[in-house]
């Protein structure tokens, strides 16, 4: 079993949840610099950003992305990595704005599915546009895979160049209308990779704890975080985001992974 450090991104908020939902939900930018910085000082190296606008809805406003990534930056280093998949039905001409501040990593998502009772629409053209300014801002790519075919994808836009020769591998199990958060589907997506490609695993709801635990196992990096998962146990919600990283490094450091400090991370990320 693999003992290189293990990359923990925290994705602290998501775009869907509300706080009718889930009362603690960090919101402002202050709220968001908090969550960070808890998650951060309890191992994660990555915080996976959406933001929201003064009504707490979600946005791709490039303003209220710069507010949350200074009061982050005020509060830890870490790598921050814009969400450029917003919400189901943000249009693309506002899902890419954020980029013009160079973020050091952005997600890209590999294809439309469906999302719950919704449509995630990430047609070819979408994630051209979006991979082109990636591109342009020299960006690292996180690449969000939520179904097989998606790797088919990722191969086809690879080999025409509009994906850089450089890109972070998320595997995004649970989405009712993608792939299942099961074993068997983490094991087929990770045997199409490389030995050299860096990936994470994130799951849905209760699938969070056993599926990135079993990639800590595998040699995979992690996604923790509110946005993914409400609950720290059945019944019971999570106090914070750092609360369920506290737990998955509690058991990194029984698996003899050590957890990633940023600096580690951006080495094993090559963004060095
Ligand atoms: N909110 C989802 C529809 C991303 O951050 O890039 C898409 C999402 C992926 O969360
Ligand atoms: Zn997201």
């Amino acid at each position: 079993m693999t003992t290189e450090p293990l990359i923990i991104t925290c994705a602290i908020v998501g775009a869907e949840l509300t706080r009718d939902v889930y009362p603690y939900l960090p919101l402002t930018a202050d709220e968001l610099a908090t969550a960070a910085a808890e998650a951060v000082a309890a191992g994660a190296s990555i915080i996976h950003l959406h933001v929201r606008d003064e009504e707490g809805k979600p946005t791709q406003r490039p303003e209220i992305f710069e507010r949350a990534t200074e009061a982050i930056r005020r509060r830890c280093d870490c790598i921050i990595q814009y969400s450029t998949g917003g919400a189901v039905g943000t249009p693309l001409s506002d899902r890419y704005q954020p980029l013009r501040l160079r973020p050091e990593m952005a997600t890209l998502s590999m294809g439309t599915m469906n999302f719950g009772t919704e449509i995630y629409e990430n047609s070819e053209q979408t994630i051209e546009t979006i991979a082109a300014a990636i591109q342009k801002e020299d960006i690292l790519p996180e690449l969000e895979i939520f179904d097989y075919g998606m790797l088919d994808t990722v191969d086809r836009l690879f080999a025409r160049g509009t994906i850089p020769p450089r890109f972070h591998i998320n595997f995004v199990l649970g989405v009712p209308g993608g792939m299942a958060a099961t074993p068997e589907n983490l094991f087929l997506l990770w045997r199409r990779l490389s030995p050299d490609q860096t990936w994470t695993a994130s799951a849905m709801g209760r699938h969070q704890l056993p599926l990135t635990t079993l990639a800590m196992t595998m040699g995979g990096h992690v996604r923790l975080g509110l946005e993914d998962n409400i609950y720290y146990r059945r019944g019971e919600y999570a106090l914070s985001n750092a609360q369920l990283i506290e737990r998955t490094v509690r058991i990194a450091g029984e698996l003899e992974r050590p957890v990633a400090t940023v600096t580690e991370a951006r080495r094993i990320l090559g963004m060095q």
